[in-house]
């Protein structure tokens, strides 16, 4: 069904992002395509934190400098809703590797490093429903509607 059913996601501008001052660009991104933020906090996530959202990655060769660079400074973590917001939010993210992300993504317009590649977006139902309670309490979504969501 083109629709798409309505889906929850955890956007995380990591610490390149906010120490570039990139928090609004990409923010502004999220809610002109007509993704809802349900939740916001700027946080600095600790090495145990790091360790539980990137358990998939432990034991990789990138997986110290993943550590190092997303407890490195404050990031903005974000609940976004929205059609199909999974797959739509990774659209707008781009390819984990900024040097191959398309134009048009975040990464490909605005970053080069892999590492420091400026944002998190979960890449499944599943991983936003686990990666999303590391961040917010159910008592931390905001209900509102937005002005024009009957185009959305
Ligand atoms: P993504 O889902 O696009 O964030 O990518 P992955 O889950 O594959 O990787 C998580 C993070 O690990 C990336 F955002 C950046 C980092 N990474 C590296 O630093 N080097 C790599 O070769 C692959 C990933």
């Amino acid at each position: 069904m083109a629709e798409g059913n309505v889906e929850r996601t955890l956007v995380l501008v990591k610490p390149d992002g906010v120490r570039r001052g990139l928090v609004g660009e990409i923010v502004g991104r999220l809610e002109r395509k007509g993704l809802k933020l349900l939740a916001a906090k700027t946080l600095r996530i600790t090495p145990e934190l790091a360790q539980r959202h990137y358990a998939e990655h432990q034991g990789k060769p990138f997986y110290p400098s993943l550590i190092q660079h997303i407890t490195s400074g404050p990031v903005l973590a974000l609940a976004v809703e929205g059609r199909s917001a999974v797959p739509v939010t990774r659209l707008i993210t781009g390819a984990t590797n900024p040097q191959t992300a398309a134009p048009g993504t975040v990464r490909g317009d605005l970053a080069l490093g892999i590492t420091p590649n400026l944002v998190h977006a979960s890449d499944s139902l599943e991983s936003a429903a686990r990666e999303l309670a590391l961040y917010f309490t159910p008592e931390e979504y905001l209900a509102y509607s937005r002005v024009g969501e009957e185009y959305f």
